[in-house]
Order: C-alpha cells, then sequence, then structure tokens
C-alpha cells in the first residue's frame, strides 16, 4: 500500500496508517458536484461521467447502488480496478484503463492534479471532457447522484435525502459511518488490543441499536427508504462473508441478527443491487491484500450465499 507525495507514488506501511493502535482514515480532496444546470462547473450530461470502483469497497459500493437505482447504466460509466490492492495500490487489468492509459489509479490522481499529495482511493467520479477528477468522496457522490442526474435517470426514485427527514437521516449516518462503515475497519486495522476491543463494542453496540430499530421500523428512517439504507447496505453485505473472519468482527454474524439479516435481503433484492454485489472478488480482495493481518492470503471458503433467500420484511409498512 502506498500514497501519493507531491505526484510521486511512496510507499506507505500499515502501521503508519495508525494512530496508538487506532487506525485513522484521512479526508478526502476532491469535492465538486455534478448539477442539472452546470451551475457546479460540471453539467450532468449523458456519456460524459465514469466511475471508477472496486468490486470489494463498500463506498464505491454506494456509488454503484445510486447508479443502478437511477438506472444510469447508460449515461455514467464505469471502470474496475482488479481485486488485489498491493504495493502500487489499487491496479487495472494488463491493459490498462481504456479510457485514460492508466496502469494504477495513483496515475488517474497524477491525471487530475500533477502535484497530488494523497490517498489514491476508489470511488472517482472522473469527468471525460475536463479529464479531471470530480470527487472522490463517496458521500457526496451519492448526493450528486441523487439529485444531478434526475433528467437522465431512466428509473424514477424517490428522493433519497430529503428536506424533512434530513435529521434524522444525518443522525442515522454518524452512528453507522463511526461505528459499523468504519467500525469494521477500526477493528481489522486495530494494532493493540485495546483498541481492538474498543471499536468491537461500539461496533456490536451500534448493531444492536439498528436491529431495534428494525424490529419496528421498514427502513432506518422509518418507512421510507434513504441513503441512509444504502450506506449501511454496503457494509452488511460484506459482513458475513468478510468481517466476521478478516476484522474479527465475530460476536455474531448479520445472518443470527433476525431484523439486519432479513432487511439485507430485502435490499438485496431490490432490482439492478444483485448485479452490484460480487462476494467472490469482494473476499478475494479483503483476505488477499491485508496480508500483514492475513499472512498466507488465505480466502476462506465460505459463508453460504443466502442473500437472494425470501425476506419477510412486508410485516412492516414502506412509504
Ligand atoms: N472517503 C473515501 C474512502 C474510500 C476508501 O477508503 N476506499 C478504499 C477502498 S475500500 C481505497 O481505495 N483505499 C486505497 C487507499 O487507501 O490507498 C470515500 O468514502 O469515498
Amino acid at each position: 500500500m502506498g500514497i501519493m507525495e507531491n505526484g510521486e507514488w511512496v510507499d506507505l506501511d500499515f502501521a503508519k496508517r495508525n494512530r496508538n493502535g487506532r487506525y485513522i482514515r484521512p479526508q478526502t480532496q476532491f469535492r465538486d458536484t455534478v448539477t442539472a444546470d452546470g451551475s457546479s462547473g460540471f453539467q450532468a450530461e449523458a456519456g460524459r461521467y465514469h466511475l471508477y470502483a472496486a468490486h470489494a469497497c463498500p463506498w464505491a459500493h454506494r456509488t454503484l447502488i445510486l447508479r443502478a437505482l437511477k438506472g444510469l447504466e447508460d449515461v455514467i460509466s464505469v471502470g474496475f480496478v482488479e481485486p488485489l490492492m498491493l504495493d502500487n495500490g489499487w491496479e487495472f487489468a494488463a491493459d490498462g484503463d481504456p479510457l485514460t492509459g492508466a496502469n494504477y489509479m495513483y496515475h488517474v490522481y497524477g491525471k487530475a492534479k500533477s502535484d497530488y499529495s494523497g490517498r489514491c482511493s476508489v470511488p472517482v467520479l472522473w469527468d471525460k471532457e475536463r479529464e479531471t477528477i470530480v470527487c472522490n468522496e463517496s458521500a457526496d457522490i451519492v448526493r450528486t447522484l441523487n439529485t444531478g442526474f434526475n433528467d437522465l435517470a431512466t428509473r424514477e426514485v424517490a428522493d433519497l435525502y430529503p428536506e424533512d427527514l434530513r435529521p434524522k437521516i444525518d443522525a442515522a449516518n454518524t452512528l453507522v459511518y463511526e461505528n459499523i462503515n468504519n467500525g469494521v475497519y477500526k477493528c481489522g486495522f486495530a494494532t493493540t488490543q485495546d483498541a481492538y476491543e474498543e471499536n468491537f463494542d461500539n461496533l456490536f453496540r451500534a448493531l444492536d441499536t439498528v436491529e431495534a430499530t428494525l424490529s419496528e421500523n421498514r427502513y432506518l428512517c422509518g418507512p421510507r427508504l434513504t441513503e441512509a439504507d444504502w450506506r449501511i447496505f454496503a457494509t452488511l453485505v460484506r459482513f458475513d462473508a468478510v468481517y466476521v473472519g478478516h476484522f474479527k468482527c465475530n460476536r455474531q454474524r448479520i445472518a443470527d441478527f433476525p431484523n439486519l439479516s432479513n432487511y439485507t435481503r430485502e435490499l438485496y433484492q431490490f432490482p439492478g443491487i444483485a448485479e452490484t454485489v460480487d462476494i467472490p472478488k469482494t473476499k478475494a480482495h479483503y483476505y488477499g491484500s491485508h496480508l500483514a493481518i492475513n499472512p498466507f492470503g488465505i480466502i476462506p471458503t465460505g459463508p453460504a450465499f443466502t442473500l437472494d433467500q425470501p425476506h419477510d420484511r412486508d410485516r412492516l409498512p414502506a412509504a
């Protein structure tokens, strides 16, 4: 794993990403949006934008979900990096990225800003016209896809961040981001016992809270589906296959929570969503890339795939 410093790729070892054994997630730097009227400098147009993603990455997954829900497959193209992320960071397949010719994701960042310093993460929303990065923050890309491309969308979807629910959605996002989305990484990348145990407790306390919410509510913020649901889904769908074993998040599996498991199935079964999930490539990435925590890169065979099984969520009202 590495990082860019003034346009050069440099090695950054595992321990340096932590402080006192605690995993630190850095801030992202490209934070523009695409709007229908182009007032942001980036106008929504069919064929102009490209999403760089990894099948494994839960942050990239949120953006793929929005693209699928809105039926934007023919409007925004997608490019996937290879499953393994090793010394050169994310890599493209042998012939390179068909769009930019890049061999590594850091080349794409270098094209956007020749003296870039920072992580070269996915997802990235790329503007083919201006040949630059619009945004590399998944939460912002989700909002852009929620509002910016509606004239081009082929599926109508209710606003996933409606004005009246924003305080509730923001509170759910904070709980879920701190303790669950990033919480699993804080467990898995902890380098001291204390840091691991503290984050493990926070993770399962938050999952207990969400389980209780979902026992009475169809979705995280009530009867309406919002972005908060898709943000937690990206972690839940990976949990039993990866985080239980690889990140030691093993108090219980999602399959052992009646509401969380049925809810995850319901979301998985929304039109277009199953196509955004690739569990074998997800496992290949995590178990094969973090050799500091899985030195032989052995990928576990299980668990059995059950996301396509029936769910019981229809017992709760949806709006
Ligand atoms: N804040 C970013 C974080 C994305 C992120 O951490 N992506 C990981 C993959 S799951 C990555 O690309 N890591 C590469 C690196 O850190 O160099 C977002 O949510 O968009």
